[in-house]
C-alpha cells in the first residue's frame, strides 16, 4: 500500500519564503525578452520552412496545434499593442520526480527523511524516520536533541543525553500523537512549473488529496529539496536534506534510558 507522508507535527515549524512561477510572454519565440515583428517575421520564416531559430512550443501562438501566418498575425497584433488575451502565461511543465524520486522510497515503508526549518532565525533539523508502523521523529533545536517515538501505538517522549551525554531519559507520552501517515493513492496530479525559490530554478510539483490538502514537491535537478504542506489554510514548509530508504533501529530502541514517567 502506498504510504503518504505530509508532514508533521507541533515540533516542526513553519517557515515562510518567497516563490514566484517563471511567466514567459506570448509570442516571444526567440526569447529575448519582448514580442514584436521579428517574432513575427521568425514564425512565418519557420511556417514556409526556412530554417528559423525559435522555441518551437511556443510559436503556436493562438495554440491552434499548427505553425502559420495566423500566429505571426497574433505577434503583430501583440507587438502594437491590439491584441486583448494574455500577454504573459505561466511555462508549464510536465514532470514526475515524486513518482520517480520520491514515491520509491516512501512506500517502501521504511525510511529516513531529514528536514529542516527555520523557527525565529535558528534552523531546526527533524529525522522523521518510519519504521513498517512505528515512527520515529528526531529534532535538535538549540543544541537539545529531543525524540518523539511511538512503538506499537505507543508514544514516548526520549532526551537521549538527558542526564550526561549517552545518558537519558523517556516518558510515555499521554497525548496522542498523530502525525499524518495515510494512503496516498487518492493524491492527485494537479500541476508542474518551473518557480524560483530564493533565488533557485526549482521544479514545482502540485499534488491534492479529497480533503483539500496541497502538497508541494520541489525539485532541483532531479533532487527532492522542498516540501510545503497546506492544511486548513495553513502551510508548513520544509527543506528536505535527505530521504532514503532504511532507517537507524537504534532510534527506536528505549535500551539503557531512563524511565521517568511516573515522576510528576
Ligand atoms: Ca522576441
Ligand atoms: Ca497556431
Amino acid at each position: 500500500m502506498k504510504k503518504y507522508i505530509s508532514v508533521m507535527l507541533a515540533l516542526i515549524f513553519v517557515f515562510s519564503f518567497a516563490a514566484t512561477a517563471s511567466a514567459r510572454l506570448v509570442g516571444d519565440v526567440n526569447s529575448d525578452g519582448s514580442t514584436n515583428s521579428t517574432d513575427a517575421l521568425l514564425i512565418l520564416q519557420h511556417s514556409v520552412g526556412k530554417e528559423a531559430d525559435i522555441n518551437e512550443k511556443y510559436a503556436d501562438v493562438n495554440a491552434d496545434g499548427a505553425v502559420n501566418s495566423s500566429d505571426a498575425l497574433v505577434v503583430l497584433q501583440i507587438s502594437v499593442g491590439s491584441y486583448k488575451g494574455d500577454l504573459e502565461v505561466e511555462d508549464e511543465i510536465k514532470t514526475s520526480f515524486k513518482k520517480d524520486v520520491v514515491d520509491p522510497i516512501i512506500s517502501s515503508g521504511t525510511f529516513t527523511l531529514k528536514t529542516q526549518t527555520t523557527v525565529d532565525g535558528e534552523v531546526a533539523v527533524a529525522t522523521t524516520m518510519l519504521r513498517d508502523k512505528d515512527l520515529c521523529i528526531e529534532t535538535t533545536a538549540k543544541g537539545i536533541t529531543v525524540r518523539v517515538l511511538t512503538l506499537s501505538s505507543k508514544t514516548y517522549l526520549v532526551i537521549p543525553d538527558f542526564i550526561m551525554p549517552g545518558v537519558g531519559v523517556y516518558m510515555k507520552y499521554d497525548q496522542q500523537i498523530n502525525p499524518t501517515i495515510g494512503d496516498a493513492s487518492g493524491a492527485r496530479y494537479v500541476k508542474s512549473e518551473n518557480v524560483t525559490v530564493d533565488g533557485e530554478e526549482l521544479v514545482c510539483e502540485t499534488y491534492e488529496l479529497d480533503d483539500g490538502t496541497v502538497s508541494k514537491y520541489y525539485f532541483k535537478e532531479g533532487k527532492w529539496v522542498m516540501l510545503s504542506v497546506t492544511e486548513n489554510g495553513e502551510t508548513t514548509t520544509q527543506k528536505v536534506l535527505e530521504i532514503k530508504k532504511g532507517v537507524d533501529d537504534s532510534k527506536f530502541s528505549l535500551k539503557g534510558l531512563v524511565d521517568i514517567s511516573s515522576k510528576k
